[in-house]
Order: C-alpha cells, then sequence, then structure tokens
C-alpha cells in the first residue's frame, strides 16, 4: 500500500485527523503517536481493507490503537441477526427455570446489586490475517453474573446455563431426514461450573458509558477470557435446565474441526468455541527518525504469560516489552518492540507469545490439521516497506 492510500485509510476511519495538515502536523501522524511519529504501511492489507463491510459490521483498524482501551465508537462489532432495539426503560432480564425465585429484573434491580468494574479484552473466534481487527480491550461496568444468580436461587439440579438475545431468526433445523423453520433466539449456554465461577460478567456499560445498541444494549454478558460469541448481547433471558443445550450457535456454527495424533492414530475432533487460545500479532509499526517501533497486541483465557517476542526476517527471537498500563488478567495486552537497525526494502515481522505453562503460540504450519477458520491463533508474519 502506498502512503498514500494509507492516509486514505486512517482518514476514512474518523473526521477528526481530517483538520490536522491544516496546523502543520502530517495528518498520518495519528494522536496516538508520540510526535515525529509516523505509521510504517503494511504491504500485506490490501490497499481497498474494507473495515465497514456492512453497515452492522465493523472491524478496527489496530494501527489506531491509543490506549489501553479501545473507544466504544470504534469498538468492533458483528451479530447475526441485525440489532434489535431494546428500550432500558421498560427492559426486563428474564430468570426463568431451576432456580428457587425466578426474577423479572429491570435494570434499576441490577443496579441496585452493585456496579463492579470488569476490564476485558476479546476477540471474535473468526477473527484472523490480515486484519485481525474483530478485536478489541474494554472497561466495562455491571454486577457479576453469580450475583445475579444467587439472588434467584440456583436449584441442585441445574447444570445448564441458557442465555438468550432479544435477536431472532427463523432457523432451519435438520434432523434426520426432516427439515423444520423456526424462529428461534439467539442463544448461548454455560455448564454450572462457569456459571457459577464469579468470573462471567452482566454489563451495563463500556468505559464509563452505556452500551450502545451495536453493544448489546442495554444489558450484555461478557465471559472474559472466552471468545467473542460467548458474550451475549441484548440479554434478555437466562435459563437453567438439567439437558445440554444444542441451539445453532451453541452447537453447530461455532465449532472447531480438528485433527489431533493421539496415540499415533489421527482423530478428528470437533470442539465448541470456548476459552480464547494464546495468540499475538503485530497492530502497527511506526518511525520516529531513524528508529522503529512496533506495536503488538496479546489475547488469551487469562493465563499468565511467560514472554512475548519478536522476529524480524530470518533473525533471532527477541523480547518485547510489555505494557504495564493492559496488566489486569482479562485485558488484551499491548507490547512494543524496537526495532534497531531497519535497511530499506521489504521486511517481514512476525510476534509469538508464551504461557507460564510454557505453551507456544503456534505457527501456521502448526495448524494444519484444523479444517474450520474459526479459533485461528497461527503467528501472523507482517510485512513492511521501509524506503
Ligand atoms: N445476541 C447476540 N449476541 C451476540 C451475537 C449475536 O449474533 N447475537 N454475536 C456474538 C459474536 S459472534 C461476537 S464476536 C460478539 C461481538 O460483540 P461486539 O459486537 O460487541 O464486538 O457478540 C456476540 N454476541
Ligand atoms: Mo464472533
Amino acid at each position: 500500500m502506498t502512503n498514500r492510500n494509507m492516509r486514505r485509510e486512517i482518514l476514512k476511519g474518523g473526521l477528526a485527523f481530517a483538520g490536522l495538515s491544516v496546523l502543520g502536523i502530517p495528518e498520518w501522524a495519528l494522536p496516538a503517536l508520540a510526535q515525529g511519529e509516523t505509521l510504517v504501511p503494511f504491504t500485506d492489507i490490501p490497499a481497498n481493507a474494507n473495515f465497514t463491510p456492512a453497515p452492522d459490521r465493523r472491524t478496527f483498524d489496530l494501527r489506531k490503537i491509543d490506549g489501553p482501551f479501545t473507544p466504544k465508537d470504534q469498538f468492533f462489532t458483528t451479530q447475526h441477526y441485525g440489532h434489535p432495539e431494546v428500550d432500558p426503560a421498560t427492559f426486563r432480564l428474564k430468570v426463568t427455570g431451576l432456580v428457587d425465585r425466578p426474577k423479572s429484573l429491570s435494570l434499576d434491580d441490577l443496579k441496585k446489586m452493585g456496579n463492579a468494574e470488569l476490564i476485558a479484552g476479546f476477540e471474535c473466534s473468526g477473527n484472523r490475517r490480515p486484519l485481525q481487527g474483530l478485536s478489541g480491550n474494554g472497561r466495562w461496568n455491571g454486577v457479576p453474573l453469580k450475583t445475579v444468580l444467587d439472588s434467584a436461587g440456583v436449584k441442585s439440579s441445574a447444570r445448564e446455563f441458557v442465555f438468550f438475545g432479544a435477536d431472532h431468526g427463523e432457523e432451519e433445523v435438520e434432523f434426520r431426514t426432516q427439515k423444520y423453520k423456526l424462529d428461534q433466539q439467539f442463544g448461548r449456554s454455560l455448564n454450572r461450573e462457569k456459571a457459577m465461577s464469579g468470573d462471567p460478567f452482566l454489563a451495563w456499560a463500556l468505559n464509563g458509558e452505556p452500551l450502545t445498541r451495536h453493544q448489546g444494549s442495554p444489558l450484555r454478558l461478557l465471559v472474559p477470557g472466552w471468545y467473542g460469541v460467548c458474550n451475549v448481547k441484548w440479554l434478555s433471558q437466562i435459563h437453567l435446565q438439567e439437558d445440554q443445550y444444542l441451539g445453532k450457535y451453541q452447537a453447530r456454527w461455532y465449532r472447531t474441526v480438528k485433527g489431533e495424533m493421539i496415540d499415533g492414530e489421527m482423530k478428528w475432533n470437533e470442539t465448541a468455541v470456548t476459552h480464547m487460545q494464546l495468540k499475538s500479532f503485530i497492530a502497527r509499526v511506526t518511525r520516529d527518525g531513524s528508529r522503529y517501533k512496533v506495536l503488538g497486541v496479546v489475547l488469551n483465557d487469562g493465563t499468565p504469560l511467560r514472554t512475548v517476542e519478536v522476529r524480524v526476517d530470518d533473525g533471532p527471537w527477541q523480547p518485547a516489552t510489555m505494557d504495564p498500563s493492559t496488566k489486569s488478567k482479562y485485558s488484551w495486552k499491548l507490547f512494543t518492540y524496537t526495532w534497531a537497525g531497519a535497511t530499506p526494502g521489504e521486511h517481514t515481522l512476525v510476534s509469538r507469545v508464551t504461557d507460564a505453562n510454557g505453551k507456544v503460540q503456534p505457527t501456521e504450519q502448526d495448524l494444519e490439521n484444523k479444517k474450520s477458520f474459526l479459533e485461528d491463533n497461527s503467528q501472523h508474519p507482517r510485512k513492511v516497506m521501509i524506503s
């Protein structure tokens, strides 16, 4: 991509940058960058990269990262049935099924249960190269799910906790040779252990402001450390049951088909999309005089990290530095790496993260037996041109 195209891509994202050149600041110097620092264009992002592929979809342009939290008007957004409009004034969260006291809770009822804060980042399980922009990090306000469940009294027979959004659509449900057309709500489930663990969270605010319609206003579930699909937006009902929930977006649409060698035999495993796989990627490269700086992102399920490293071309892996402002458990983690001695020409930069258990982010090669595209946490080599 030429510098000019890059400039255009960046400008498309916000009018706020438009007037900068008038002030004598190059317009491609993002507010997030230090004075004198400029973006080095990636040559692996197509010049026509589209960050808003549909009116109801938005991809975050990672080159705009300007702090630990993703601004709410830039937070990525995606969903299956469009955006229902739920009036916060008449909204009720129903808690039904295997509880001692079924509930119908207004937003005020929920707010009376507390106002906790959760810092959590997540990515869509379909997030992948070249843009990696179905990812973001937020400071959320709300109440732990467990507080609400405790107030309803969870019966000992409740094993499966189903979370329904207010959004729905007609789905073709297949059973053997039969096909039914049924209106279904978006639904996801958690088992009892996870639901009652104290981690899942019911959020009504992002970065200090009420959720927008895109983000699931007025209330959404967050399962910190898990992929985006688990974070049910426009949450309208929590239903506790004994039997496993096998709705489309739980059991069929969001699963990973992967071959694994077990005891010398290939097993083709199909698993549900749950916790985030250990991943890092480079978000941008900038130049300040003759110094080059790499900024990147780590996402995982909250397991402590050991190292993040960056490699330039065929050189050795070099340690990167973690940003201390993103060290809380479920935050995405930002890292920087100072690239010394960059020479003119095209270069390949790649990052990899290792967690405290010694698990290393896989290469694309390592994932060759993963058939479905979800949960792509492979190392992502990126190309830049140094002039
Ligand atoms: N009710 C509802 N919640 C949903 C979805 C949906 O289609 N309906 N999509 C899920 C998916 S696949 C993702 S990646 C995240 C996206 O959340 P965001 O739009 O706030 O980024 O919402 C999840 N929650
Ligand atoms: Mo997703």
